[in-house]
């Protein structure tokens, strides 16, 4: 079977695009090429595409090239697997020109072509305190640009490496637009920005912060991990060979900030939303979505499910997932145009799609960085003005189960998370009860606000909760 490179001998049923490829141009350079960027960004480009345009899409990991590389041995071709139930429908996006090489990045954002640099490098990636939402100039990455400004490799390093580079060529500057999971994604960005440049190159700070707009956005499409299923069924509707399909459900949205330095795609064409402010829509996603989608993974995972569509099958995680959307949504205002009732009937629908094999492993990891959005933040807000805040006692319980679950599997637990040596060590020095190991997590520095650390009732909740999780 030959490798899918080219868009002429596909069978007349894969979708594929209605635009010139050749008529393409680099206007996009996306950081973290993972399957989010190939089911959604790309998707949406894609279909703007067809209504007129130019906006090519460069891609490159920060640590290595494997997904460029193979993107490259494709000509940017890739099958994006729609699955329903009973159905999977295949098309090839195009609006991938190539790959870029981790030692490339740089340059690249500092070409004029470049307009916009899109972020899909998961939360872990940013360098964000969460205990004081600026740098954590002590993260691995953040510290060794720090040390080496002009040949940056975080995220953060090089945005602000190639906006220099731009000012000191007098060229306009590109708007960073993040598409990862932190509530105000942009604003988060821009500060971190701001603060890591402001250390060594003050004037370059303030001319960023003049004259960049950092857009935030909500992002969303359940999107899991490629898997031999993957690439099988990939291969079977195309007839090629397609080591970067991915596949994703039916559901897909997107809000934008529609503040850009010089331009974007028609992306409403393809139906995002372009609006004055996301956060409304940010913060219903993270606490409704992202917090139910935590709880059923940490929960799901320690009952031995693999996937989402098993958890919400198993009846006490799926009524605690439907107790869980009503008090996310209790800490929500109103959402332009949504419904929350619906929504919440929404995402019950998605969370149970036969078709999606999203596994509660991929979603358990990283809790460290889950946490504060979609769990310590509501919390918080809910105990400030008095309203019972249980089942957050009950998530946060979940994923110390999880990551004391350590323990119990003689150290084989795929405990995966950016302080997973901390917590580990933690772990290793308490006593294995409910109360040791809820007292352990707690003092994790930085992790959990002061406002739930003092509260001994809500304290008290999640050690009780554990010890019945442990039982
Ligand atoms: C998930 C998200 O892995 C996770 O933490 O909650 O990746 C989720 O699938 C997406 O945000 C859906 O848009």
């Amino acid at each position: 079977m030959t490798l899918l490179t080219r868009l002429d001998d596909l069978p007349a049923t894969v979708l594929r695009p209605r635009y010139d490829r050749a008529a393409l141009r680099a206007g996009i350079l996306h950081l973290g090429p993972g399957a989010f960027l190939r089911a959604h960004l790309a998707a949406y480009t894609d279909t703007a595409l067809e209504h007129g345009g130019a906006w090519g899409i460069e891609t490159a990991g920060l640590r290595n090239s494997e997904t460029a590389d193979i993107l490259n041995a494709q000509n940017g071709l890739y099958t994006l697997l729609v699955r329903d139930t009973g159905d999977t429908q295949a098309r090839v996006i195009g609006a991938v020109l190539r790959g870029v090489a981790p030692g490339d990045i740089l340059l690249r954002m500092a070409d004029p072509a470049i307009r916009i640099v899109s972020l899909t490098i998961t939360e872990k990636a940013y360098g964000l305190n969460a205990a004081t939402g600026g740098l954590d100039a002590a993260h691995p990455a953040i510290a060794a640009d720090l040390a080496a400004p002009h040949a940056p490799q975080s995220a953060v390093g090089l945005v602000s490496a190639a906006l220099g580079l731009r000012r000191a060529a007098g060229r306009a500057p590109f708007t960073p637009l993040s598409c990862d999971n932190l509530p105000a994604n942009g604003a988060v960005l821009r500060r971190l920005v701001l603060e890591y440049t402001a250390r060594h190159d003050p004037g370059l700070a303030a001319w960023i912060g003049d004259n960049v707009p950092f857009p935030s956005t909500m992002v969303d499409r359940i999107t899991p991990a490629s898997t031999d299923a993957t690439y099988t069924d990939a291969a079977r509707l195309t007839g090629h060979e397609d080591r970067a399909a991915v596949e994703t459900e039916p559901f897909t949205q997107w809000v934008i900030e529609d503040r850009f330095a010089s331009g974007r795609p028609a992306w409403e064409r393809a139906g995002a939303l372009l609006v004055a402010d996301v956060t409304p829509f940010e913060k219903m996603k993270l606490r409704m979505l992202n917090g139910t989608h935590s709880l059923m993974a940490w929960l799901g995972f320690m009952a031995g499910h693999e996937y989402i569509r098993d958890a919400i099958a198993d009846p006490v995680i799926a009524q605690a997932a439907r107790a869980h959307l009503r008090v996310a949504a209790s800490t929500l205002g109103p959402v332009p145009g949504v419904n929350p009732e619906h929504y919440a009937q929404d995402l019950l629908d998605r969370f149970a799609n036969r078709a999606i094999a999203h596994r509660t492993a991929q979603i358990a990891m990283d809790g460290t960085q889950k946490l504060p959005p979609r769990v310590f933040e509501p919390a918080t807000e809910l105990l400030a003005r008095g309203a019972d805040a249980d089942s957050y006692a009950l998530i946060t319980a979940a994923w110390m189960h999880y990551a004391s679950g350590i323990r119990a599997r003689d150290g084989r637990h795929p405990l995966q998370d950016p302080r997973e040596a901390e917590i580990r060590a933690a772990l290793a020095a308490a006593p294995p009860q409910p109360a040791g190991i809820a007292a352990a997590l707690f003092a994790l520095p930085g992790l959990f606000p002061a406002a739930l650390l003092n509260n001994e009732k809500w304290r008290g909740a999640v050690t009780t909760h554990l010890a019945k999780l442990m039982a």
